[in-house]
């Protein structure tokens, strides 16, 4: 008989509840909504983590860091503010480096919630339900559209990162860093969700 193939449907994406979720109580909403949906949780755990882990979770490259100001920097046009004035800089990438040390401080501020989530495109399905990263474009219906509204012309002059309750992996590559970089073998569990059977499953 031929081994059974792996379904490529069927990912792995890493979650974390940030800082402001935990403090908000909402780590139990997020992880109803990932249900829900009909995504199944085979990792979770509360961790306080350290500059060093949280900064070695974010991307070090420079497209990445230019991305982070690239973001900032187009609500500023839309809103008529000169980032120069504002952030000290009109460069994306260095407005990028400012965010980023924001950002890994913002996530070792207080405990957050780690996650392993699979299930059919669980990437992308899980990012449709976090919603926009700046929570002021965040659809209603998104979990940050329904619990957030910060935006980089709020926490830019601040001189924070933005508060979007939730962290979720973009690429299949960023989802296997991350797991791999938050969570042991051990940590992860398989097991059949009794709904699956009706939810995809041949019958
Ligand atoms: P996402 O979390 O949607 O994957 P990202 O990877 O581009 O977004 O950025 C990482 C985090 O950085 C994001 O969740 C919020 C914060 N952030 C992004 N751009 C920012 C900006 N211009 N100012 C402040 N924080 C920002
Ligand atoms: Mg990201």
């Amino acid at each position: 008989m031929q081994p059974k193939k792996k379904n490529p449907s069927i990912e792995r994406s890493f979650v974390l509840v940030k800082p402001d979720g935990v403090q908000r109580g909402l780590i139990g909403e997020v992880i109803s909504r990932l249900e829900s949906r009909g995504l199944k949780v085979i990792g979770l755990k509360m961790v306080r983590p350290s500059l060093e882990h949280v900064d070695s979770h974010y991307p070090q490259d420079e497209a990445w860091i230019e991305r982070l100001g690239h973001k900032g920097f187009t609500v500023f046009e839309e809103y008529g503010i000169d980032p120069k004035e504002y952030m000290g800089t009109n460069d994306k990438k260095e407005a990028g480096k400012m965010v980023r040390k924001w950002l890994v401080d913002y996530l070792t501020e207080a405990p957050v919630v780690a996650m392993v989530i699979e299930g059919v495109h669980a990437i992308d399905m899980v990012r449709k339900i976090a919603g926009n990263t700046l929570p002021s474009k965040a659809d209603i219906g998104t979990i940050r559209g329904d619990y957030s509204v910060d935006s980089p012309a709020a926490a830019n002059l601040e001189g924070r990162a933005i508060k979007n309750i939730m962290h979720a992996s973009e690429t299949p590559q960023e989802a296997e860093h991350e797991i791999a970089h938050w969570f042991a073998q051990e940590e992860i569990f398989e097991y059949p969700l009794a709904h699956h059977a009706a939810m995809y499953s041949k019958l």
